[in-house]
């Protein structure tokens, strides 16, 4: 296939690509607006290089104008969760969203690759609209930990330094590797409830934060340096006191004052 027909080709792949991720990132947004933990930490994607398609369909015996069918994982996105508990929250995410249709589901958690690979694997097909008209393609969506990306990650690379002459001693080693993660996984799931909700009160102290500082920014136009003064004072010594509560209340305060101030403005205009 001539490079230009390469490119034709992968074109409805990296717009897939750069969907996919845009709608990943909007599930976070959404959560982080309510106030509420999101069980995607991150995403990413990427479109199959060339020579790796070539890799795959030599390998799979495909033949060129039937890769497009063969191979699913031309369009690629990686979603990474905290916790094992996660992963069945994006998948069923994914499989109430009618802009994604299944195509199937592989789950190496349940059954890790003899490899030691361990990753929620979502095949679908999906829409798009091209200037040509609308076009259907399949993605892979992979969905793991934290700590099974870690693995995959390094286990990927000595595969392909290695190809299939893996050492002996490399394997064993990443097998010990692969153990060491699933208890990991198993340990951080223990916690779980605690660090959600520290991270969960992390998120919204820095919210109260945020919100007292752009009321203090507003009031800078309209109240007097002596009252902008004492409000800073105030706010630095309730803030080493780490305080949400009263940081809470401070910010409600303050909403009150910004109130007063607009009310007054509005009198003066009339
Ligand atoms: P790349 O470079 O990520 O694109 P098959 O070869 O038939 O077993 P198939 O049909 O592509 O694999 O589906 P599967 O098994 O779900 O694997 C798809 C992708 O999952 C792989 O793509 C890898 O990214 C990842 N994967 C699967 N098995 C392993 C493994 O043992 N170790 C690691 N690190 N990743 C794995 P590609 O095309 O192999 O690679």
């Amino acid at each position: 296939m001539e490079t230009k027909i390469w490119r034709e080709m992968l074109m409805p792949y990296h717009a897939a690509v750069s969907e996919l991720c845009m709608k990943f990132e909007h599930v976070i947004d959404e959560y982080k607006s309510m106030n509420e933990y999101s069980p995607i930490l991150s995403v990413t994607g990427r479109v199959k290089k060339i020579s790796s398609i070539l890799e795959k369909a030599q390998k799979k015996n495909v033949e060129l104008n039937d890769i497009e069918n063969i191979i699913q994982d031309i369009a690629g996105i990686r979603i990474i969760c905290q916790f094992v508990e996660d992963i069945n929250a994006v998948v069923n995410l994914i499989r109430s969203r009618d802009d994604m249709h299944i195509i199937e589901e592989r789950d190496y958690i349940t059954n890790s690759k003899p490899s030691g690979y361990r990753s929620y694997h979502i095949i679908i097909n999906y829409d798009l609209q091209m200037i040509s008209g609308p076009k259907r393609i399949k993605a892979e969506i992979q969905i793991r930990t934290l700590a099974m990306n870690f693995w995959g990650t390094i286990e990927h690379s000595l595969q392909y330094k290695y190809r299939s002459q893996m050492p002996k001693h490399i394997t064993d080693r990443l097998h010990a590797a692969a153990e060491a993660i699933v208890m990991l996984d198993k340990e951080m799931s223990l916690v779980r409830e605690e660090i959600m909700s520290a991270q969960n009160y992390m998120h919204h102290t820095d919210r109260v934060i945020m919100e007292i500082l752009n009321n203090i920014q507003n009031l800078y136009g309209v109240a007097n340096k002596r009252e902008i003064d004492k409000i800073q004072d105030e706010f630095y010594r309730l803030y080493k006191l780490s305080d949400l509560n009263m940081l809470e209340r401070f910010c409600d305060e303050l909403d009150l004052i910004a109130e007063g101030y607009r009310a007054q403005s509005i009198q003066e205009e009339d």
